[in-house]
């Protein structure tokens, strides 16, 4: 009999043992919540809401990826990127929140980036002390301490470039109790986009400086796809649910007239902040802002977002679609229902043969060789920022045509082409401080680039040799 008490008793001191073990280990375990990985999302999607956690330190990770990608159906692009995507990952945070970002340059990038979030309060959003070369990682950290929908891009010069480049994404600051709770979330971003062929040409196409400076966008899309929402990838809900957008403008140029044909929205966040307008046809989102709009879907079908300057949406591509299902509703709508009203018109498809030009390169035998092989390269490389009459752009990238500069040194431009350039020069009276980022080729190809180069527009007519090349890669 005492045995049998002793055993209870033994097995009550056991059980309190263990339970006080796990209290101890709970405490732990809340003190490692105090930090926290925050998840990040590819659009549309977006992280699940901070409901009524505390205020903790969140580690951000951001990697910036340089990559090609579809633009329109046909038409690629080299885009830059915050995370592999366009537009960048979605940071969800709770104002109060200490966050330790930590942005990383991927070492296959080609140029220096850096991140400025408009939910800093502090010099530069953040920009300068995140500016990062590739195949390195800066880390800072700021409070967030207005609670709002925010935009973030890069802002390493020439910014436009970057920023045109696909370089934009968006952080929510929720408020101290959360956003009320909704049956579907979705992060939608706008951007426009300048290339040097017309709307529809087909193959890689590079980003057309002049135009980005005239405001003449070729494309104006939803996440950085003609297609991104649309048909199989529309974004869906069911009649009868809340659903709630997170819709940026990452400009770099164009405000978006975002509206959804079919609804009206119950709740907007008027450009992200605490101001709600109710019952809002079309919502104004400025570039480098944002928007949070609410509506009930009530009757099933498809209903489709655009930027109500219709060309943009039926021609340039920004137009996505919200694919309801569930059950009618006669009384709230019972008009005949047709599909495919509201298409894009194809403005972006054109059955244009592909001219993709494909850059093999071939030993050159003679300077003919070299002058033909060097122009496709020019075309495939350094056209986008010194033009294609080599006349560059004034202020931001200098002129390769009857260059002082260029001519000066032989030498000197082979160094420059093989290990890129930053700091104040002077070409033809002009100064230039920026960045040409170091260029992956090889001896023959920068041989042949600068031969051309040297053999066009009224410059010297030097010729370079890719043993002129491996001796300068030497360091001899
Ligand atoms: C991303 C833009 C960019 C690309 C691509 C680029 N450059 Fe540059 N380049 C620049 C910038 C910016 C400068 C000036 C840097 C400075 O201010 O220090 C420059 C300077 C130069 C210079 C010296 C200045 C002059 O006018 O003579 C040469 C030579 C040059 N680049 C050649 C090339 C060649 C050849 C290619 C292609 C293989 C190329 N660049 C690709 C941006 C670029
Ligand atoms: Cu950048």
């Amino acid at each position: 009999m005492s045995n049998l008490i002793k055993f209870f008793v033994c097995l009550l001191l056991v059980y309190s043992c263990s339970t006080k073990k796990e209290e101890t280990v709970d405490l732990e375990h809340s003190n490692v919540e105090l930090e926290m990985v925050a998840d990040l999302t590819s659009p549309p999607f977006v992280p699940k809401p901070t409901a009524k956690r505390k205020a903790k330190k969140l580690i951000v990770d951001m990697e910036i990826v340089e990559k090609e990608m579809e633009l329109a159906d046909g038409v690629n692009y080299v885009f830059w990127t915050f995370g592999g995507t366009v537009p960048g990952s979605f940071i969800r945070a709770k104002v109060g929140d200490e966050i330790m970002f930590t942005l990383k340059n991927h070492p296959d990038n080609k140029l220096p980036h850096n991140i400025d979030l408009h939910a800093v309060n502090g010099p530069g959003g953040g920009a300068e002390s995140s500016f990062v070369a590739p195949g390195y990682e800066k880390s800072f950290s700021f409070k967030t301490l207005n609670p709002g929908l925010f935009v973030y891009h890069c802002a390493t010069a020439p910014v436009g470039m970057h920023i045109a480049n696909g370089m934009y994404g968006l952080i929510l600051v929720e408020p101290e109790e959360g956003l009320p709770p909704v049956d579907k979330e979705y992060y939608i971003m706008q951007g426009d986009f300048y290339t040097k062929g017309k709307t529809g040409d087909r193959g890689l196409q590079p980003f057309d400086m002049e135009k980005a400076m005239a405001e003449q966008a070729d494309y104006v899309v939803f996440n950085g796809h003609t297609g991104s929402m649309v048909g199989k990838n529309a974004i869906t809900a069911k009649a009868g649910e809340t659903v709630r957008l997170y819709v940026g403008n990452g400009g770099p140029n164009l405000v978006s007239s975002f509206h959804v044909i079919g609804e009206i929205f119950d709740r907007v966040h008027v450009e992200g902040g605490d101001l709600i307008n109710e019952n809002v046809q079309t919502t104004l989102i400025p570039a480098g802002g944002a928007a949070i709009v609410e509506f009930k879907v009530n009757v099933p079908g498809s209903y489709v977002l655009l930027d109500h300057s219709v060309f943009r949406a039926f021609n340039k591509g920004a137009l996505a679609q919200l694919q309801v299902s569930g059950d009618e509703n006669l009384k709230v709508f019972s008009g005949e229902l047709r599909e495919g009203i509201y298409q894009p018109e194809g403005g972006t498809i054109q059955e244009l043969p592909s001219n993709n030009e494909v850059i093999t390169p071939p030993t050159a035998v003679d300077l003919e060789d070299q002058l033909a092989y060097g122009k496709q390269i020019y075309m495939a490389t350094c056209f986008a920022c010194h033009q294609s009459e080599g006349q560059g752009i004034e202020n931001v990238f200098p002129p390769l045509a009857a260059a002082d500069y260029l001519n000066a040194d032989v030498d000197r431009s082979i160094k420059i082409v093989l290990q890129g350039l930053q700091g104040e020069i002077t070409v033809n009276g002009s100064t230039y401080n920026n960045v040409m980022p170091s260029q992956r080729l090889s001896d023959e190809e920068i041989a042949n680039v600068l031969t051309y180069i040297y053999h066009s527009w009224d410059n010297s007519k030097a010729r370079v040799t890719p043993e002129m090349v491996a001796k300068v890669r030497a360091g001899e």
